[in-house]
């Protein structure tokens, strides 16, 4: 009897620790559509590794990249049910769901990447970041998506009419095809992962992107020209989703914020030295890359301001976002 009862205060015991270890290790699911390495994928894994030493190992971050979960509008459907814990994609995606995410993807708004940086990682990005809550996730932080740029299989693009007749993949959201139709091309919205055979059948002339995505999703190998427009500076986004955001105590949700804020620099200096590699690789690949006049594209934005920046609201995030030095 002795003998039994201890057998079963060990077995308890066993039980307890287990049922502590499982019940303390939960492992969270976070998508990206790029490759291991490249700079949002490492700066979620950095966060993850935050929170891991923050929570004393009770939470940790396994980020899927290269679009293992799917292209980003499935991915951002997924979060927002709780299908998956964590999401980093582009502001872009958002727009037809989140007003306030229309103003940093609207085109030349930021003066530049420095600008764009001050900007998101201050109060009017907080503001922003705030905007995504009602819409079943949970703004974390912004990183940098770089400026995006016209590439082309066909010619080198100098002024706004050589783009005319033209066709590029644009992101899925409206501004995008309006800015497209504003420089006299015409626009197809299309998931990131179809860009490249887009591009090789001949389905579009080309597309738009900063110097990483252009060089790792190998777009470089079927679009050699490369024209610095830097017509957008679209901020990159990590959110968490509201189901499981709503699991955390207060405590570790400060935690999840700060660790998330934490990253940002993490993820600025991991991208400037990409954008300088990526630039390398491709131009050792023979992509031509030329320099223009960006005040006509800035101009002829005019008609997509009117029709998109109508609510008063985002009329006032527009002056003080220019207002920003
Ligand atoms: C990249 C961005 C991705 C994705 C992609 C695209 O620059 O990091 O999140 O939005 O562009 O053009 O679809």
């Amino acid at each position: 009897m002795l003998h039994f009862r201890k057998l079963a205060a060990a077995a308890a015991v066993v039980a307890l620790s287990f049922a502590g270890t499982a019940g303390a290790q939960t492992v969270l699911r976070s998508s990206d559509t790029h490759p291991d390495g490249y700079p949002t994928v490492e700066a979620v894994k950095y966060f993850g590794e935050l929170i891991k030493e923050r929570t004393s190992g009770r939470y940790s971050v396994e980020v899927y990249h290269s679009a293992q979960l799917g292209q980003e509008a499935d991915t951002i459907e997924q979060v927002r049910t709780g299908v998956i814990d964590l999401n980093r994609v582009s502001m872009g995606p958002w727009n037809g769901l989140i007003p306030e995410t229309t103003i940093p993807s609207l085109p030349y708004i930021f003066r530049s990447v420095e600008h764009a940086r001050k900007v998101m990682n201050g109060p009017i990005g907080d503001e922003i970041l705030a905007a995504f809550e009602p819409h079943g996730v949970v703004g974390l932080a912004f990183y940098d998506g770089g400026a995006r740029s016209f590439y082309n299989s066909k010619k080198a693009i100098t002024s706004i009419d050589d783009l005319k007749g033209m066709k590029f993949r644009v992101m899925q959201s409206d501004i995008f095809v309006d800015m497209v139709a504003a420089l006299g091309a015409s626009a197809t919205p299309m998931p990131y992962g179809e860009v490249y055979t887009g591009i090789e059948t001949g389905v579009i002339d080309g597309a738009e992107n900063n110097f990483p995505s252009y060089d790792t999703a190998k777009h470089a190998e079927v679009a050699k020209f490369f024209s610095l427009d830097e017509h957008l500076i679209v901020p990159e986004v990590l959110v968490m989703s509201k189901v499981r955001w709503d699991q955390l105590s207060p405590e570790d949700q400060t935690i999840f914020r700060q660790a998330a804020k934490d990253s940002v620099q993490k993820q600025y200096e991991l991208w400037d030295a990409q954008v300088a590699k990526s630039r390398e690789t491709v131009e050792a690949g023979g992509s031509k890359i030329n320099e223009l006049d960006k005040q006509a594209f800035i101009d002829a934005m005019k008609p997509v301001y009117d029709k998109h920046v109508t609510d008063p609201k985002l009329q006032d995030l527009v002056k003080r976002i220019q207002e920003t030095q």
